[in-house]
């Protein structure tokens, strides 16, 4: 059983018992054991066959004697016992956005509604409307949830929002009187796929902004305008959220609608223990009953006496409490690079020469390049051959001479071949500065097989960085069945860096692989996997999963300077 299936079925648990009005604390407990389930590394199903549970942080006794039985036989008792109070379909529509558990209990007991699709028909008939306490605009209201939701079944990935983002930003950008026109929500916590695009700013005439926005040309079907807000569908299919507010009351905006929903609901619940009540319109003391407002996140922060939480780690770990400490770690920034070691030249499949990309590099403000152009195995085009990687070597050579301010590594991207070993041989390897192994094909095989295969590489002397471990393309190709663990373990054993891919559609490793490895101590590198020189910018990408991934400088190796580098890669 899949960790994913497993947290559904927790999270079923803690809604039928929040409709139930069962202990708060209770219900916690259960949220967090999701949490955890959702940033694990290990497969759960492991940890139940070596008693390891109890390692996971936010799973105590009770949950994990319910995860092992639900792993070992499939069922859960207690969860059928509980189902089996309510009528059927009741967890479909806790699902749905805008319904909470009073209204879901109603529309399963009074309609015997069980689906999205039971639903919608319900609503357009006016059965909805006609429940009591629901009326007309509450059941249009679900309506347009469920028309986000299942725009939101289809999730598109961080890089194609981004582009559409900054598009309707540039766009807007010069409105008179619009400041702070900012993304929040997903895709400000670099969230690798986003469900929708939430948009905040201030103005001075906020509804002149919302008119505006609404009559962008990429618009292609406006679902709701009015004074403060509009929602639009773009280009794409992708929903836009727009809210202008005041410019006084665009710290709170802000906050809340970045999220995540997890870290929002951490923190609100530490408010209440303060005296004081969040929104997204400021903070109110309960006691005295008078808003506060708040013009940026830092000071809403620093009311409730926490240090500034940057938007990549607002997931509902520890980062709160750390944040009360005024202990959060210095996050990577992207002038902590100096550099790249994922760079193609025209020498295998990249689309520019060795000089051009050095160039490009240096412009990045780079102290050092590394190629890493493919080698020639099985089924990867263009790859080099012993003969062409030594006639590059001699040509970076000679480029080190001629170009100064920039240092250029030669190396390559190995493949690793379906055995293990390597796809050149080891006097070759020897002689490059940086060696980056990956796998390319055969990435179907078996756990143990696939897993074994990767360290048997990362046992090499030769390899320096191991990289996209996991081979996945996000929204289209599944990761391989990699034992992550166990990867990254070796990674430490011997002292082999691990990559970060930076490439939008790769994230590989992805977050919560880069805060295991941090735990664990392995060194990490961010490539940007770069053909062409557009693609160095990518960079962001990876910058913005490392630090989801709570990254530091010191945690990446092309951070450090090139003495430091050389010094890791044994030269
Ligand atoms: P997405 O769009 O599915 O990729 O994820 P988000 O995080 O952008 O979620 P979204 O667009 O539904 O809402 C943006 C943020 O607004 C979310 O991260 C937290 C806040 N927010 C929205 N609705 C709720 C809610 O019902 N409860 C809480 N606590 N926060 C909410
Ligand atoms: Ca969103
Ligand atoms: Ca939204």
């Amino acid at each position: 059983m899949r960790n994913a299936e497993v947290a559904r079925v927790l999270q079923d648990i803690a809604d039928l018992l929040e409709i139930k009005g069962e202990n708060r604390f209770k219900i916690r407990a259960y949220q967090r054991a999701v949490l955890s389930l959702e940033h694990l590394t290990e497969e759960v199903a492991r940890l139940v066959a070596e008693n390891r549970l109890r390692k996971i942080s936010g799973v105590g006794e009770a949950i994990a004697a319910k995860i092992t039985e639900l792993v070992n036989t499939g069922h859960l008792r207690c969860y059928e016992e509980l189902k089996a109070e309510f009528p059927e379909g009741i967890s479909t529509l806790l699902e749905i956005p805008g319904i909470g558990p009073k209204t879901a209990l109603l529309l399963a007991s009074e309609l015997g509604i069980k689906t999205a699709t039971d639903l919608e028909a319900a609503i357009d008939d006016g059965r909805v409307a006609a429940l009591p306490r629901l009326g007309k605009k509450t059941a249009q209201n679900i309506r347009h949830h469920l028309e986000t939701l299942r725009r939101k079944d289809r999730r598109i990935p961080l890089g194609e929002a981004l582009t559409i983002v900054e598009e309707v930003v540039s766009r807007l950008t010069d409105f008179p009187g619009l400041k702070n026109l900012t993304p929040a929500g997903s895709l400000r916590r670099f969230q690798e796929t986003v469900g929708d695009i939430d948009l905040m700013g201030t103005a001075d005439d906020p509804e002149a902004v919302t008119r505006a926005f609404a009559g962008l040309p990429l618009v292609s079907e406006v679902l709701a305008r009015g004074p403060t807000k509009a929602s639009v569908i773009v280009a794409g299919g992708l929903q836009v959220d727009l809210r202008i507010v005041a410019h006084d009351e665009f710290g709170s905006l802000l906050q809340h609608f970045t999220g995540s929903k997890q870290h929002n609901i951490d923190l609100r619940e530490r408010a209440v223990h303060l005296g004081l009540s969040l929104s997204e319109y400021g903070i109110t003391e309960i006691k005295a009953g008078k808003l506060e407002k708040f013009a940026t996140e830092e000071a809403f922060y620093a009311r409730q006496g926490l240090s500034y939480i940057p938007p990549e780690i607002r997931e509902g770990r520890d980062e709160i409490e750390l944040a009360a400490a005024h202990k959060l770690p210095i996050l990577l920034v992207r002038e902590d690079i100096r550099g790249d070691f994922h760079v193609h030249s025209d020498w295998s499949d990249g689309r520019e020469s060795l000089a051009d990309m050095a160039r490009a590099a240096q412009a990045c403000g780079y102290e050092y390049i590394g190629f890493s152009d493919h080698s020639a195995g099985r089924g990867i085009a263009h790859g080099l051959s012993v003969e062409r990687v030594r006639q590059q070597l001699a040509e970076i050579k000679r480029l080190n001479e001629t170009i100064s301010g920039i240092r250029i590594l030669s190396g390559l991207e190995v493949d690793i071949r379906a055995d293990g070993s390597l796809d050149m041989p080891d006097e070759l390897l020897a002689e490059l500065d940086i060696v980056t192994a990956a796998v390319h094909s055969s990435l179907n095989q078996d756990e143990a097989k696939i897993t074994a295969r990767i360290i048997k590489a990362l046992e090499s002397p030769h390899v320096d960085v191991l990289a996209h471990p996991t081979g996945r393309l996000i929204q289209q190709r599944e990761p391989a069945a990699v034992d992550m663990e166990a990867v990254l373990e070796a990674a430490r054993r011997t002292g082999t860096a691990i990559e970060i891919n930076a490439m939008p559609d790769r994230l590989d490793l992805k977050d919560t692989h880069v805060y295991r490895a941090r735990e664990l101590g392995v060194r990490l590198v961010i490539g940007t996997d770069s053909h062409h020189r557009d693609h160095l910018d990518n960079l962001r990408f990876g910058i913005g999963v490392a630090r989801r991934g709570w990254a530091q400088a010191a945690d990446i190796l092309n951070t450090r300077p090139l003495a430091e580098v050389m010094e890791f890669l044994g030269h």
